[in-house]
């Protein structure tokens, strides 16, 4: 079969989805979509296709099956892993979902909804709550990143802690396969033992296995109690230690738990205006801490105050400012959300999205820490984030006076020993921002040989072709 040239391919698509459904980039509309946020990978596409209903997905991956042309799902494009990023050959139509939008179904009764991929996560909170529900991923990115991004990279976030990851809040999905057939699974049923769970295959598979286009999720009670304190701690060990003892004297009620380090304070009071220091003193470390409740009654800010004063009798805590009303929550909150832009803001910075046992936090962190210090004099370390959950960005952001491109020119070593570490901790190198294209090589040298084995077989069997976002999680084969 001869391949299609680039004006037949435009045409077939412009057969299926319209002209408006099809850029091809000749008003420069295609910028947008060729860069990832994280500004990691520039890449180049024939067309962007912009399809409006699940049928036009279906057949615009017939057409591109049957003729060997390869695709790139993209959602929002707020992904860390350049996973929504075409390649550089041109050849590649980048799919965007973004007008697949409509919220389907609310469902209060069944504390369920129905959306589509393109919908943006905000949206999907939103729904939710004017239905007296609560929808509960929460990410610095919810304004733009979409439910298909959020279910193709099994999005973490900070409420992991009390209701799960992504995959945890999905009760069905709908996904168009790389022949155009559509897997309709759209079920909102607690309960259903009918053979493998097929569609968990699709979360956390970043595009590579189908096109994800309507998901129902779980809905949980509108929260309507909340105590919210920001606490300085000595050392990431006491930051574990709180927890459990928040845990265990709230009616484990911790819906986040945060670890922010001193330089994380700098940093944002530094770059991100209005973000100030809540507490007077400086402190080494600190812990963001919310409770929540469904009901309005509930005495959280007793239960947290509580909590913090045994703590702070104990030394423990050092010191904590609690939130006294909405406006003090948000600014612990923003502190907390700024802390990627305020260290893109600062200079050059290497990431690394990891987890280990909640119980080996600390001891990952000094040793982490050592490593960093010893072996990298033109970084710094800027370890934070969702402590609860054992995942920490174990971010290192440019040193002052150091050079940019020969700090970044030590993203190899710096990530092999930080990534060998977290192997030694029995840990994982991607803990909710996926492998894209970023981590393939991750992946190889971390996955067991079986693991591997199986996501290339999994991976050949729903994509022959190989046409879903090719080069992204594996290698092609
Ligand atoms: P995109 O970037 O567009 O795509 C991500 C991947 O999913 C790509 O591989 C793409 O091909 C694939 N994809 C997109 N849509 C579909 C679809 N419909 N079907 C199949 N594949 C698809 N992540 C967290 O987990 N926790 C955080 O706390 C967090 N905080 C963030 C804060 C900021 C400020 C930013 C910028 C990002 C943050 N992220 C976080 C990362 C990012 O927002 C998430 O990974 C998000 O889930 C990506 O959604 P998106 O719509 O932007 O996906
Ligand atoms: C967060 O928790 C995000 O703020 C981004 O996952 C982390 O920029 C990062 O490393
Ligand atoms: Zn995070």
């Amino acid at each position: 079969m001869a391949p299609l040239s680039s004006a037949q391919i435009l045409s077939g698509l412009e057969r299926i989805l319209g002209p408006q459904g099809v850029l091809t980039g000749e008003a420069g509309d295609l910028e947008p979509y060729l860069t990832d946020q994280r500004r990691l990978y520039h890449g180049r596409a024939l067309a962007v296709a912009r399809p409006r209903s699940v049928a036009e997905v279906t057949e615009l991956l017939a057409f591109c099956n049957a003729q060997h042309i390869s695709v790139v799902p993209q959602g929002g494009n707020t992904g860390y892993c350049g996973g929504a990023t075409p390649d550089e050959s041109g050849r590649q139509i980048l799919v965007s979902l973004s007008r697949l939008n409509r919220i389907r179904q609310v469902d209060p009764l069944n504390y369920s909804l129905v959306a589509e991929a393109g919908c943006v996560l905000a949206r999907i909170q939103r729904a939710a709550d004017e239905a007296l529900r609560f929808f509960p991923l929460s990410l610095g990115s919810e304004g733009t990143c979409q439910l298909g991004g959020n279910l193709s990279t099994n999005a973490g976030g900070i409420h992991v802690l009390r209701y799960g990851m992504m995959r945890d809040l999905v009760l069905g999905l709908e996904v168009a396969l790389a022949d155009g057939r559509l897997l309709s699974s759209l079920g909102t049923l607690r309960k259903d033992n009918t053979g493998y769970d097929v569609k968990s295959l699709f979360l956390g598979a970043e595009g590579t296995l189908g096109i994800i286009t309507a998901a129902s999720l779980k809905l949980f009670p509108k929260l309507r109690a909340f105590a919210t304190a920001f606490s300085a701690v000595a050392e990431p060990g006491a930051a574990v230690a709180l927890l459990a003892r928040v845990r265990e004297a709230s009616g484990d009620r911790v819906s986040s738990f945060e670890l922010i380090p001193r330089i994380a304070v700098d940093l944002t009071t530094r770059h991100i205006p209005g973000v100030r220091d809540p507490l007077d003193a400086r402190h080494p470390w600190y812990v963001l801490c919310e409770l929540t409740s469904s009901r309005a009654a509930d005495p959280l800010e007793d239960l947290l105050e509580q909590s913090l004063a045994g703590a702070l009798e104990e030394k423990l805590v050092l010191d904590a400012a609690v939130a006294r009303n909405e406006r003090d929550r948000a600014a612990f909150w923003k502190l907390r959300e700024t802390i990627p832009e305020a260290q893109r803001l600062d200079g050059g910075s290497l990431k690394h999205d990891i987890c280990v046992p909640v119980a080996a936090i600390a001891d990952f962190i000094e040793r982490g820490a050592r490593w960093v210090a010893d072996n990298v004099p033109e970084g710094r370390l800027v370890a934070y984030g969702h402590v609860g959950d054992g995942n920490l960005h174990f971010n290192l952001n440019q040193a002052p006076g150091a050079d940019r491109a020969a700090f970044l020119g030590r993203e190899g070593p710096v990530k092999r020993a930080i990534h060998d570490l977290v192997a030694d901790f029995g840990g994982s190198f991607s803990a909710e921002h996926g492998i894209g294209r970023l981590k393939v090589e991750e992946l190889e040298r971390y996955a067991a040989p079986v693991e591997l084995d199986l996501m290339r077989a999994l991976k050949h069997a729903l994509d022959p072709n190989g046409i879903l976002n090719p080069g992204k999680v594996l290698r092609p084969a």
